[in-house]
């Protein structure tokens, strides 16, 4: 917030992320790299740069309300891990996080007093963003932060906010604490949310660039980005695991692992004998990966255990067993079609057929070092 003379009156004005970076002595060139990192990530094309720089120069920093349910606190560690922008770059120059249970300094009395001041002053304005679930036996009694359940203060928050950004697959479908047999009554956050706009940015933790991406482009344009019927971003949510999966080839060839550390895991074969769910999940890890891009789940040797999925803890996701469905390997692309109408022969022709060929793999590689072959 800086002060603004109109009308020979000293206003307060609330500073856009170029105000800040003036103020902080950065560089135009810091703030162009910034805004050009900020469009990337929005998945928009490079045509829109100037739009961004634009809205970045002249719309105020979006306030952020961040509030947490039922949650192992997760996604918050994983978005203050973000490494483009780096989170504190994002929460220093590019937001005004007015309240986050996690981040915050200050608690007890003041701060929930911010919280009320926040919501009062931004009303219609600000963005809320949930990690967790919401309870809701004993009327939410087993989720409460200063003197108030959980599912009271989303209720009014989100009623006054201008998006919900419902952050983690505990916000959007109740995750861990929903699981059977879910003593607590948890559940996603959406019928709490009323009209408000709602986006949803599942996954155990979200990858914390996903949820840059959103914030900014409410921030900057006003609107939430382009969903799906879900509510999810198509931008980051269009496609499987297995769609961009540096295993696949393996998938295709057949030739699957058969333990974590064997030789076959170890040279990049397949996890999918190992109960990986890249086939059914849809999410980004593939493309935009943890750590500045430095690895995700299934580059580590384990398999996807469909983080983002609503109920995927219900689905034996820490199981090693083979996927709840198996798929006929020519029908990957029709995964949907395929879950529902996947028939015994055509599960055995896959198998059959990834035994084939990997025998044969494994035939040409002996025959290339001059080995005998043991089927
Ligand atoms: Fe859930 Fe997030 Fe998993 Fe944990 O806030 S999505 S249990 S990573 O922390 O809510
Ligand atoms: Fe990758 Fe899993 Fe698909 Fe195999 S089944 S290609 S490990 S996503
Ligand atoms: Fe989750 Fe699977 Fe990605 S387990 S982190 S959706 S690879």
């Amino acid at each position: 917030m800086r002060k603004e003379k109109r009308g020979g009156k000293d206003v307060e004005k609330r500073e856009s992320m170029w105000d800040v970076y003036l103020r902080r002595g950065m560089s135009r060139r810091s703030f162009v790299k910034g805004c050009v990192a900020l469009t990337s990530l929005m998945g928009l094309s490079t045509d829109m740069l100037p739009k961004v720089v634009e809205a970045a120069e002249s719309k105020p920093l979006p306030v952020v309300i961040w509030i947490h349910g039922h949650e192992c606190t997760g996604c918050d560690e994983s978005f203050i891990r973000s490494g483009a922008p780096l989170a504190s770059d994002l929460i220093l120059t590019q937001i005004a996080l007015e309240y986050d249970h996690l981040l915050a300094a200050a608690c007890g009395e003041p701060f929930e007093a911010h919280l009320e001041k926040t919501i009062e002053t931004y009303k219609g304005k600000y963005i809320l963003a949930v990690e967790g679930a919401a309870c809701t036996k004993d009327s939410g009694v087993y989720c409460m932060s200063g003197g108030h359940t959980f599912t009271e203060t989303l209720r009014r928050a989100a009623a006054n906010a201008a998006a919900v950004i419902a952050y983690g697959t505990c916000a959007v479908s109740g995750g861990i604490q929903a699981a059977n047999p879910n003593p607590t009554g948890s559940s996603g956050i959406a019928q709490f949310v009323g009209k408000t706009p709602l986006v949803n940015v599942p996954g155990c933790p979200p990858i914390p660039e996903v949820m840059t991406g959103v914030v900014m482009h409410v921030a900057l344009f006003g609107t939430i980005p382009p969903v799906d019927g879900s509510g999810q971003p198509k931008q980051f949510y269009g496609n499987r695991i297995h769609d961009t999966c540096y295993r696949r080839p393996f998938f295709d060839a057949g030739m699957f692992a058969e333990s974590y550390d064997d030789a076959g895991s170890k040279a990049g074969w397949c996890l999918y004998k190992l109960g990986c769910r890249g086939p059914e999940t849809y999410n980004s890890c593939g493309n935009l990966r943890w750590y500045q891009g430095m690895s995700y789940p299934i580059q580590s040797g384990a398999p996807c255990i469909g983080c983002s999925n609503a109920h995927f803890w219900d689905d034996g996701a820490m199981s090693e067993r083979l996927p709840k469905f198996a798929y006929p390997i020519g029908d990957v692309d029709k995964i949907g079609a395929a879950i529902a109408g996947v028939t015994a022969v055509g599960v055995a022709a896959h198998a059959a057929a990834s035994v084939v060929q990997r025998n044969k793999h494994r035939a040409e590689k002996a025959k290339e070092n001059g080995e005998q072959v043991t089927k």
